[in-house]
């Protein structure tokens, strides 16, 4: 420890390369584009010392013990470093004082001009701390009675303006059409010309009368976003009307309220779907923010049953591999390390987390889109892609269940409308379009 009462900077001393760190420590993995005035080691310094116990200038308050709780830079590059954390420093089952250690003050440090977590490996006494979703990948069986996936779900579209009535007409296409879900869309909470209450209400009624023209099981994705007790009474009137999930808008609505969410969930045993809208503002650019990989760690660890991780082939940004790699963090319980892209992990018991191929999605893609993802432990949802059809919602639902029939059946889309005629007519107005 740093005696020298002239030294006011004592940065270097959280960079440790010899060190070692055991099975029990928080290993996070950082990319870093440092500033010009200062060094790599003054940088890495800078990021294990403001994200542990450190500040910018030596402490008289210091003794052995606290400093012996330092976060250590033990391995890096040029524009990567590793940091170790004692798990003393960490507050078990609590996100956001994990988050508010990692991802807080080093972001806005003058030593990086930009700063990236890019993933963090949790040990497993930190793990146990938490939940794990209440259902997860077991809800294929356990709502909807069926050995294995795809669950197919359906967000109406206009996304939001329709009434009530108007939402449970496209939904009750949609449900007959052999959609398993209803989602509600990130943005439809309970506006004056969609009241959550009513919405609940009246989608309960619609399902209850698709379940029986169909025979199958259907649920809903209904959205709960608001206030977290406001978000609790929703969630107790889904429940109280026959639901077995509900939705939540897990980025907006904040960690705390999702593990808030997530004890619900428990008390009422159902499921969580977790919207992640506002995602973008801190994953999309690689050298800046928090990875979507770990923000899905972050989610199945509180509990989420279901999780869009992205589609390749759609609309909004999912590269390949960042879906593969997220794919098998959600449900797989052992992960391996990729130098630069992500730690090993442990789940112990932890339960899987559903990723969801969602965004742009319509039956010309659906099979490249389960190439991709290769597990039907997942969900799709198509929203455009259904009510777009030209013979409007419950042709479009028939011809995506038709394309995923294709793909069980491992026939081309073109061979399979031949005696799918809602498939052809999607065929006829969107091809194979990857939409942007
Ligand atoms: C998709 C949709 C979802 C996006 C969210 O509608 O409404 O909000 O999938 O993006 P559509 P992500 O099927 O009409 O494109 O799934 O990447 O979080
Ligand atoms: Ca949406």
């Amino acid at each position: 420890m740093t005696k020298d009462k002239e030294k006011i900077e004592w940065y270097h001393d959280f960079i440790d390369r010899d060190y070692k760190p055991g099975e029990d420590e928080i290993i996070a993995l950082y990319y870093f584009d440092k500033a010009d005035e200062v060094s790599v080691d003054d940088t890495i310094g800078r990021l294990a010392s403001e994200s542990s116990i450190g500040t910018w200038t030596t402490l008289e308050t210091l003794d052995d013990r606290i400093f012996g709780m330092r976060g250590r830079a033990f391995s890096n590059t040029d524009d990567m470093v590793k940091i170790s954390y004692p798990l003393i420093l960490w507050e078990m089952n609590n996100v956001p004082q994990l988050m508010s250690g990692i991802a807080g003050n080093i972001f806005g440090m003058k030593a990086v001009k930009s700063l990236r977590l890019v993933d963090a490996t949790l040990p497993l006494d930190y793990v146990k701390s938490f939940k794990g979703p209440n259902m997860g990948t077991e809800a294929i069986k356990k709502i909807f009675k069926r050995k294995e996936g795809p669950l197919l779900a359906c967000v109406p579209k206009p996304k939001i303006g329709m009434t009530v009535e108007q939402h449970c007409q496209v939904a009750w296409d949609a449900w007959t059409g052999g959609v398993d879900l209803i989602k509600d869309d990130e943005n439809l909470t309970s506006q004056s010309f969609n009241k959550f209450q009513a919405r609940v209400e009246e989608m309960a009624k619609t399902r209850d009368k698709a379940e029986k023209e169909t025979g199958d099981i259907k649920d809903a994705l209904i959205n709960v976003t608001a206030e977290t007790k406001e978000m609790e009474k929703r969630t107790k009137l889904i429940h109280d009307h026959g639901f077995r999930y509900f939705m939540i808008d897990v980025v907006t609505t904040g960690f705390s309220a999702v593990q808030t969410l997530r004890e619900v969930a428990g008390d009422l045993d159902m499921a969580i779907h977790a919207h992640r809208a506002m995602h973008a503002t801190f994953t999309k650019h690689y050298t800046h923010g928090i990875s979507m990989y770990f923000l899905a760690k972050l989610m199945r660890l509180i509990g989420l049953d279901n999780l869009h991780i992205g589609t390749v082939v759609g609309k909004l940004d999912s590269p390949k591999q960042d879906v593969i790699d997220m794919k098998n963090l959600l449900l797989d319980q052992e992960i391996t390390e990729s130098d630069g892209r992500k730690l090993k992990q442990s789940w112990g018991s932890i339960k899987g987390t559903l990723p969801v191929a969602s965004g742009g999605l319509h039956p010309g893609v659906l099979p490249e889109v389960m190439t991709v993802y290769n597990t039907s432990d997942m969900i799709l949802q198509v929203g455009g892609g259904i009510h777009g059809h030209p013979d409007g919602t419950h042709a479009g639902a028939k011809a995506s269940v038709q394309a995923l029939e294709a793909w069980r059946e491992d026939i081309s889309l073109e061979d399979k409308a031949k005696s799918a005629p809602e498939l052809a007519k999607a065929l006829g107005k969107w091809g194979y379009i990857r939409p942007i």
